[in-house]
């Protein structure tokens, strides 16, 4: 192969949705993943969907296990002082829910569809490179079963999340970014036990966040807050299962079935955004682009997002060269990144322990009592953990 439209860099979600999109559309495209197809299905992320993602696993045709298997949540659970508020979701937005769907599943929808499209993905591609992208020849080089490529396109979307090369080829002065890192991160768990609550449960204790999820009826997934020095290996799973009981409402703790750990892992937490992802013929698209704190699902959610501004900017160049519509494509992305970025930090600076200061805990609590009884602090709650209008 020495030419297509679009190179995606990437396989992961956003990489994924795009190319099975670019497919719908007759838009020719190729992927190129530096991991093994096998690395990419198993990883372990996200696990609650926007209406918006799920409305766009239908519309690409991949929304059939999502049907039969994804359960609607319609409201969203915040523990604290030592008790569980319910916050309704769909009273106050119209009757929008969030699905809980692993993004392994999503992956795996997306990765099946793409191969029933008989439609080319390098996997275990090494030495990626974007080429000439702020020329009208751009080209994305790698090395493929030892053997080189160049493929020239017009084109090149990084998807390759935080630690991709895209937005790492682009020179310094072309491009700001804003970060913040957690002081804390998040240990994982995840065990074939029934989840403790029918919905998410947020949980904010003086001893650290804590939170209930699930990937099915039978299969939980639960997270707590824990030191970046620490290491998954010095948590046993008793350890993590006295330790989640001991941050939750005694009701949740004495309810939870525990379990043998199918997966266990630690997750740093960051906040970061590039302006502007347009660079070129190099947009930028997902984790590549934006990272939030998982706090308020929506990591995955905004990588669907931006597709979404994405596609409507890639039909707008290839239908008639509009080349204003790849910058369109930056404003608007970025404009409900930064909306859902702060979303993320807020619900991640009121849950979580960033230090022993006991006035701020009760500052905390008292926050979290206000919004949770407050009409309109019910309703901002859930427009935007429902996800913001696109
Ligand atoms: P991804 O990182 O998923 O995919 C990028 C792909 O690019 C990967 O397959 C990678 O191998 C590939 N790649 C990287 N460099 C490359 C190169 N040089 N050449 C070719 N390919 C390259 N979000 C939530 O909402 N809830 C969560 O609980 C949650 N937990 C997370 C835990 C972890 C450890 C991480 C890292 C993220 C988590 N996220 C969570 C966020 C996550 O879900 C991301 O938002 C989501 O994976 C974004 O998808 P992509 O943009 O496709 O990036
Ligand atoms: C998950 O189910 O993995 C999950 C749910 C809610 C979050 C983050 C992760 O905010």
């Amino acid at each position: 192969m020495k030419r297509t439209q679009v190179v995606i860099i990437g396989a992961g979600p956003a990489g994924l949705l795009l190319g099975n999109l670019l497919d719908k559309h007759n838009i020719d495209n190729v992927i190129v993943e530096r991991q093994s197809a096998d690395y990419v299905l198993a990883r372990i992320r996200a696990g609650i969907l926007e209406q918006t993602t799920v409305d766009m696993m239908h519309e690409v045709g991949a929304a059939q296990r999502l049907v039969e298997e994804g359960i609607k949540h319609h409201g969203v659970n915040i523990a604290f002082d030592k008790k569980m508020e319910s916050i309704p979701l769909g009273a106050s937005t119209g009757g929008k829910v969030v699905t809980a769907y692993g993004q392994t599943e999503v992956t795996k929808d997306l990765y099946d569809l793409r191969l029933s499209h008989q439609s080319a993905i390098f996997y275990e591609a090494s030495d990626v490179m974007p080429h000439d992208f702020d020329s009208d020849s751009p080209s994305v080089s790698f090395t493929y079963h030892g053997q080189a490529y160049q493929i020239s396109c017009d084109i090149i979307v990084g998807c390759d999340g935080y630690h991709g090369v895209s937005r790492a080829c682009v020179p310094e002065k072309a491009i700001q970014t804003y970060e913040k890192i957690y002081p804390f991160g998040w240990l994982g768990l995840l065990s074939d036990t029934p989840p403790v609550a029918h919905e998410v449960v947020y949980g904010n204790d003086a001893r650290g966040f804590a939170l209930c999820s699930m990937r099915s009826l039978t299969r939980s997934r639960y997270y707590i807050q824990c030191d970046l020095t620490d290491h998954v290996d010095q948590w046993s799973d008793d350890a993590f299962w006295d330790e989640l009981r001991r941050r939750l409402p005694v009701e949740l703790a004495e309810a939870m079935v525990t379990g043998p750990s199918l997966e266990k892992s630690i997750a740093p937490l960051r906040s970061f955004v590039a302006e502007p992802i347009r660079f070129g013929r190099l947009l930028l698209a997902g984790d590549a682009a934006h990272v939030v704190p998982p706090t308020g699902a929506k990591g995955l959610n905004l990588a669907f997002s931006d597709i979404h501004y994405l596609m409507k900017a890639l039909s707008a160049y290839f239908a008639d060269g509009d080349d204003s519509a790849l910058t369109d494509y930056s404003q608007a992305a970025l404009a409900r990144v930064w909306k859902t970025e702060r979303f993320s930090w807020y619900l991640t600076n009121l849950t979580h322990r960033f230090n022993d200061d006991p006035f701020e805990q009760k500052m905390k609590e008292a926050e979290l009592a206000y919004i949770t009884s407050s009409e309109a602090g019910r309703i901002s709650l859930a427009e935007n953990y429902v996800g913001l209008p696109l």
